[in-house]
C-alpha cells in the first residue's frame, strides 16, 4: 500500500518542490517550443523564447491556453510526440462544441493512475480492499483513471462502469466492496435506492467513497456520507490535464492537494489574466510539468477556485485547493447577479431536500426568470396544498437570502426529475441571447 502513498515527494519541503518544478518547466518550455509549431507560433506571438524561462518565477511570461485554442488545433495541432508513442485517446463529452481529444503516452497514462493511486490511498484505500469503479468507462476518463489508480494500489477492482443500479448493488453487497468511485449525484441515488431496498448504513459494507467530475455542496457530503455510511472524498480534474487525481482530499477532507509534481497551479483574474495572490478567487490555470503528449502549458480551466498553502495537518506539502465554487461559463448571471447552482442546492439540502432539483433558466419580456424545480422527499410528499405552499414559500425565502434574487420554486413528486448516471444536468438555460 504505501507504495502509492509517497511522502519524499508529497510531504517535500517547499523548496525542493520548487526546484523540481524550476528543472521539469524549463525542460518543458524548450520541448514544446521544438516540436509544437502552435506552440511556438503562440510564444513568438507574444515575444517569448525558451531562453527566457529561467524558473517557475517566469511562467506568467507565457501565453495562456484556452479550450479555444483546442479546438483550433484539433485534432493533432497540440500533439507533442509522434502516434506512434502514443498509446490512448480519452475524450471529453463535448456538450459545447467540438470534443476535446487527449492524447497519452504509455508515461503519461502511468502518471495519470499513479495520481488517482495517491487518491485512493489518501482515501484509506489498500491491497486489501475492494474497490468499485462506477464512474463511465470508454472515452470519459472517470472509469479508466480510477480503475488504473485502484490496479496500482492492489485493490480487487471492480469496473461496473456507470448504469444499471441494481447491479451496482448487488456487487457492492456481494462482493463486500469498501470503496466506491462515482460521480457525487451518483452515488447520492445509489444511497437513496439502497435505502428504499431496506440497508441501513450499518448494512452497507462501503467505508470510502471518491466522488468528482461535478460540483457538490458540503451539505451533499454529509447526506452522502450518512446514508451510505462512509467517509465520501473529493476528487478533481479534467480531460486535457489527464482526468481525475489532478488534486484529491487527504483524510482532512479540507481542501484537495494538487500533484504539484506533476501539475503547476496559478489562480488569475478572468478578466484581465493578471496572476492573483495566494488565498484570492479567480479562475484555475494548469501547466503539465513532465506530461509527454498532451502537454498543456497554463491552460485556463474556467473552474472558479482558491489556492492555499497553508500546512494541512496530514502532512502532505503540495498546495490545496478549495472545492471550485463553479465554472466562469456555467455561472449564470440573472438579472445581473452571478448564481451558481452550488448556492442552490445549499439552501436544498439546509431545508432537508434531497439533491434531486433542476434549475430552469428563461427571460419573458426581457426579464431573466429563475425558476427551481425540487424533488420533495417520500416522507415530505402530501396532497395538502397549504402544506406544499408553505415549504415552497420557505424554500423561496431561503433562495432569496442566498442569492439576492427571488426564484420561483416549484415542488415535484418524489423521483419525477430524471436521475443521472455521470454528470447531472442541473440547469437549462431556455434564454435565447
Ligand atoms: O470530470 C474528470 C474527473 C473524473 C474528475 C472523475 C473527477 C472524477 P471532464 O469531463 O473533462 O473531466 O470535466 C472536467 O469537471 O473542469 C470541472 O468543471 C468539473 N469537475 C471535475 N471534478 C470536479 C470536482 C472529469 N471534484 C470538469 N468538483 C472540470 C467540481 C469538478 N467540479
Amino acid at each position: 500500500m504505501e507504495r502509492y502513498y509517497q511522502p519524499e515527494i508529497e510531504c517535500a519541503p517547499r523548496e525542493e518542490i520548487v526546484r523540481m518544478q524550476n528543472e521539469k518547466l524549463v525542460k518543458q518550455i524548450r520541448r514544446v517550443w521544438d516540436v509544437v509549431p502552435y506552440y511556438r507560433k503562440k510564444m513568438q506571438e507574444k515575444g517569448v523564447t525558451p531562453d527566457d524561462i529561467k524558473s517557475i518565477d517566469d511562467i506568467h511570461k507565457l501565453p495562456f491556453l484556452s479550450k479555444a485554442d483546442l479546438r483550433e488545433a484539433y485534432p493533432y495541432g497540440l500533439l507533442a510526440k509522434p502516434l506512434k508513442d502514443c498509446v490512448r485517446i480519452q475524450s471529453t463529452s463535448g456538450t459545447t462544441g467540438k470534443r476535446v481529444v487527449a492524447f497519452y503516452t504509455q508515461h503519461d497514462i502511468d502518471l495519470w493512475e499513479e495520481c488517482c493511486a495517491r487518491a485512493i490511498v489518501a482515501a484509506g484505500g489498500t491491497n486489501e480492499d475492494v474497490c468499485q469503479v462506477s464512474y463511465g468507462y470508454g472515452l470519459f476518463t472517470g472509469g479508466p483513471g480510477l480503475n488504473g489508480g485502484s490496479h496500482k494500489v492492489g485493490c480487487l477492482t471492480v469496473p461496473t462502469s456507470s448504469g444499471n443500479t441494481e447491479r451496482q448493488i448487488m456487487f457492492i453487497m456481494d462482493l463486500q466492496a469498501t470503496i466506491l468511485c462515482c460521480t457525487p449525484s451518483y452515488a447520492a441515488y445509489l444511497g437513496e435506492t439502497m435505502k428504499e431496498m431496506g440497508y441501513g448504513p450499518d448494512d452497507i459494507p462501503l467505508k470510502a467513497g471518491i466522488f468528482g467530475a461535478e460540483a457538490w455542496s458540503e451539505e451533499m457530503r454529509r447526506d452522502i456520507e450518512k446514508t451510505l455510511g462512509i467517509k465520501a472524498y473529493d476528487i478533481y480534474g479534467l480531460t486535457e490535464i489527464s482526468g481525475p487525481g489532478v488534486s484529491f482530499e487527504c483524510s482532512e477532507q479540507h481542501g484537495m492537494h494538487i500533484n504539484e509534481d506533476h501539475f503547476y497551479a496559478e489562480i488569475i483574474d478572468p478578466d484581465t489574466g493578471e496572476v492573483l495572490p495566494e488565498g484570492q478567487q479567480g479562475e484555475l490555470v494548469f501547466t503539465c510539468l513532465d506530461k509527454e503528449a498532451f502537454p498543456m502549458i497554463r491552460y485556463r480551466t474556467r473552474d472558479i477556485c482558491v489556492l492555499t498553502r497553508e500546512k494541512c495537518s496530514c502532512g502532505r506539502t503540495h498546495v490545496r485547493m478549495r472545492k471550485p465554487q463553479g465554472r466562469t461559463d456555467d455561472m449564470l448571471i440573472i438579472r445581473g447577479v452571478n448564481v451558481f447552482p452550488s448556492q442552490i442546492e445549499t439552501v436544498l439540502l439546509n431545508q432537508g431536500y434531497a439533491p434531486n432539483y433542476q434549475i430552469v433558466v428563461d427571460r419573458v419580456n426581457n426579464t431573466d426568470t429563475l425558476e427551481v424545480l425540487v424533488e420533495m422527499t417520500p416522507e415530505m410528499f402530501t396532497d395538502n396544498l397549504g402544506d406544499i405552499a408553505d415549504r415552497q414559500a420557505k424554500l423561496g425565502a431561503g433562495l432569496l437570502s442566498m442569492l439576492g434574487i427571488k426564484a420561483k420554486v416549484s415542488l415535484v413528486a418524489p423521483k419525477s426529475i430524471t436521475r443521472s448516471e455521470g454528470k447531472a444536468v442541473r440547469v437549462i438555460d431556455r434564454r435565447k441571447i
